[in-house]
């Protein structure tokens, strides 16, 4: 294998690329395992490279489901033996549960060998499923065929990344089945009994480490097992990748938040303009408007909020602390190109911030009763409708919204 610079930010990542791609080369991973294992990679990324807590969660359940098994099984493919070999000899050890090499492509003995032994080279005492005898009912793959003393005898089995083909028969033919598969998507991961979203390596340790501790607690053991409901974890789990998404923009420091200065004048101007109904302010108008502003900005118990993307304004809210101890939010716009960045909604946190840290006791605002998505992202932030309001030179009635702080 290459050498790969420790010091390298994602030396792990390569590391692990050069043994797939070894061990394809040795025969041990099947020639489409790299394809296999990259889609694995970018799920991860969504994931952040570590294991999300509620995912810790669905560890859990599985060792629990493994500790109540009969007769539990670790089925391993080409990909999960050179991965994670001593991690998995380990859990299997712990349980205890049996290794199978299970594989879906090029199934000949001598793969299944190679497989076996690389293991037993790494700890293994014994793995079954070389040159199998059983099948799986109505599987027509290579994968179909079983350990009779292994797969075929047990009641709970482990799937480290594979296909779904066989997760639906094993399901099918009444065995519960654990699965750990990046993408939460995949027929695998929707058809387990459980599955566990995170990469095998993280992941394996992990379910060690969770089965000793739950082998001294049965009552805990059964709640989790009560408890599982797979397509609930799979939908957290989205959630959670689409939270990642949505939040890059912040986690990686590209909006920020910040009190207006002299410099922005400009673009509140022309942010606000571009929410006029009635079109583009006169040049008169416009100057007006700048001027307002630009008083607003020194005057006691104004805020002026703007919001940057990656150094240029995209956003402004501004308002003002009422003698009544209201919050007054007079203005919340975000610029075109930046809508439904989740940038409306830190504006308004931040004025949440502001009102609670100037002693208000609740915020009030106005919007149009037309512009649904404004209320809409008022509605989120949890301020209710107070009432309507008609103002002179509208064409549209204004919505009154509250918020108790
Ligand atoms: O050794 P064989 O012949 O049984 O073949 C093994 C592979 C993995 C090539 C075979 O099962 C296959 O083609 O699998 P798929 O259909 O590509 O599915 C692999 C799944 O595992 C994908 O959903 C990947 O996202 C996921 N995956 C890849 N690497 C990891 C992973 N999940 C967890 N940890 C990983 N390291």
């Amino acid at each position: 294998m290459r050498d790969i610079p420790a010091d390298h930010p994602r030396a792990l990542s390569l590391r692990l690329r050069e043994t797939i791609e070894h061990f394809r080369q040795q025969g041990l991973v099947a020639e489409t395992g790299p394809i296999a294992h990259g889609r694995g990679e970018a799920f991860d990324y969504i994931l952040g490279e570590a294991t999300p807590e509620l995912v810790k969660h669905d560890i859990y359940t599985a060792a629990a489901l493994l500790l109540e098994a009969r007769h539990p099984i670790i089925s391993v493919n080409g990909n999960a033996a050179v991965l994670a070999p001593e991690a998995l000899i380990e859990l299997s050890r712990t349980i205890p549960a049996e290794l199978e090499v299970n594989v879906f492509y090029g199934r000949t003995q001598d793969r299944e060998r190679k497989i076996a032994d690389y293991l037993i080279s790494k700890g293994a005492s014994k793995v079954l499923g070389v040159n199998p005898t059983a099948k799986i009912p109505r599987l027509t793959s290579s994968r179909g065929r079983v350990d009779k003393d292994g797969i075929a005898k047990a009641d709970v089995v482990l799937i480290p990344l594979e296909d779904g083909d066989r997760t639906e028969a094993l399901v099918a033919w009444g065995k519960k089945v654990i699965s750990i598969d990046l993408n939460p998507l995949s027929r695998t991961a929707l058809k387990a009994n459980i599955n566990i979203c995170d990469n095998l390596i993280r992941a394996v340790p992990l379910l060690t480490s969770a089965v000793i501790e739950l082998r001294q607690d049965p009552d805990r053991r059964r709640q989790l097992v009560d408890s599982c409901d797979n397509n609930l974890s799979i939908c957290r789990v989205l959630q959670f990748m689409a939270s990642r998404l949505v939040r890059f923009p912040f986690d990686h420091g590209l909006v920020r938040i910040q009190n207006a200065d002299e410099s922005h004048i400009d673009f509140i101007v022309t942010a606000t303009q571009s929410c006029i109904e009635e079109g583009s302010l006169s040049h008169r108008q416009r100057k007006v408007v700048h001027e307002f502003m630009r008083d607003r900005l020194d005057k006691e118990g104004i805020f002026i909020l703007v919001a940057t993307f990656n150094g240029r304004p995209c956003g402004y809210g501004d308002g003002e602390c009422r003698d009544d101890g209201t919050f007054y939010l007079a203005r919340l716009v975000v610029a075109k190109p930046f809508r439904g960045m989740g940038i409306g909604s830190a504006i308004l946190s931040k004025i949440e911030d502001i009102a609670r840290s100037q002693g208000c006791h609740k915020i009030v605002l106005e919007t149009l009763v037309s512009c649904r998505q404004a209320q809409a992202l008022y509605s989120m932030h949890n301020f209710n409708p107070e009432g309507f309001l008609t103002k002179d030179g509208y064409k549209c009635d204004f919505i009154v919204m509250g918020k108790h702080l």
